[in-house]
């Protein structure tokens, strides 16, 4: 295909994928040279402009989304899932992060676009992730071999019910990181603030909210308007990245902030993420992961105010803004977690051409 793609449409599909949204690609129909392919993603969602006015970017970072999905070669594995963040106000196109609920549009694409054969009721998709080196397997409901979005599921953040997809991730530990905890300590004082750096699936700073000065229970408008809260949270985030094992993390997505209080809706523990300039209306999938097991680090802020249920098998309830994400998890006998799932929803809202 042509380099240059500037006025051109590429097939795609846009989707909202649990709490997110973006455009869905076959890797094969995207230019295969990297700023090539950045360049057409900027101009599709109208980046770099707070409004995305000229494209069709939400003008939030959670609807500023691409997966690029390929045919797997890849032994048990049926696609491979590249995730792409599209900045929206700087020309910014990064793969540095994972995303588990753009993950949940993938497994229904793959079927849609004829890469995986649906069952007669149910598919189970392998989805390789790229941006991780990791596998996650997703339950498509697909009654008489076609998928259906519509279903009896609910997930706080979107209205309504759809068909679930029960998504399930194993060995996330580490995953950008190299380590569950890259710091190698279950707490570091960073700018005076105790955290926890920790990557079960995404490379997160959890703290206490109370630490920063407010109650964790603030609304995302209240959060996104308190600029010198903002700024605290990014000078901790800029000093963390080495130890983290990102790098200089000033044009990267990650990690992303959790600010962490007592749960007060008879959940587990209840969270205000940044992700990480903008607080986050509900919160990430792979983000919850690591806050849920951020929970079971003994003497974590996270622990100090989270009630973690008994059982090699537990279900934390995280709450957020909107509402709660359950994360099940199981523990070895070491207490670590060997595996997570969770429940989400997506629903195909566009198929054609888009242009860049
Ligand atoms: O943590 C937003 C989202 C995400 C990421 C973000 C996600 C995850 O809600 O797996 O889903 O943290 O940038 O889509």
């Amino acid at each position: 295909m042509s380099e240059r793609l500037t006025g051109q449409g590429v097939r795609c599909m846009w989707m909202r994928g649990g709490t997110s949204k973006g455009g869905y690609f076959l890797k094969d129909d995207l230019p295969a040279e990297r700023a090539a392919r950045d360049a057409f993603l900027l101009a599709v969602m109208g980046s770099p402009d707070p409004r995305q006015i000229d494209g069709m970017g939400g003008a939030d970072p959670l609807t500023s989304k691409v997966a690029v999905v390929a045919k797997s070669t890849r032994p048990g594995i049926d696609v491979d899932y590249l995730f792409l963040q599209v900045f929206v106000d700087q020309a910014i196109v990064t793969d540095a992060q994972n995303c588990g609920n753009i993950l949940a549009g993938v497994g229904p694409f793959a079927i849609e676009r004829g890469l995986v054969a649906a069952g007669a009721e149910q598919t189970r998709v392998a989805i390789f992730m790229e941006n991780t080196g990791q596998v996650a397997v997703a339950t498509v409901q697909t009654p008489q071999g076609r998928v259906t979005y519509a279903g009896t599921a609910r997930i706080d953040g979107v209205p309504g019910t759809h068909a679930p997809i029960p998504t399930e991730f194993r060995d996330t530990a580490g995953s950008s990181c190299g380590a569950l905890l890259p710091s190698g300590h279950a707490v570091d004082v960073v700018n005076g603030v105790r955290v926890t750096l920790i990557d079960n699936g995404m490379p997160c700073v959890v703290m206490k909210a109370s630490d920063l000065g407010i109650t964790g229970y603030e609304t995302r408008d209240a959060l996104d308007a308190d600029d010198a809260l903002k700024a605290r949270i990014e000078a901790i985030r800029l000093a963390v990245g080495e130890a983290m094992n990102l790098g200089d993390v000033r044009e990267k997505s990650v990690p992303k902030m959790m600010l962490v209080a007592p749960p007060r809706a008879g959940g587990a523990i209840c969270v205000r993420s940044f992700i990480p300039h903008r607080a986050h209306a509900t919160i990430g999938v792979l983000g919850a992961v690591s806050v849920a097991s951020a929970c079971l680090i003994a003497g974590s802020p996270a622990a100090e105010v989270a009630a973690v249920p008994e059982g090699a098998r537990k279900t934390l309830s995280i709450e957020h803004p909107t509402g709660e994400m359950s994360c099940v998890l199981e523990v070895d006998a070491q207490g670590a977690v060997t595996s997570a799932a969770l429940l989400r929803t997506a629903r195909l809202l566009m198929d054609g051409v888009v242009f860049g």
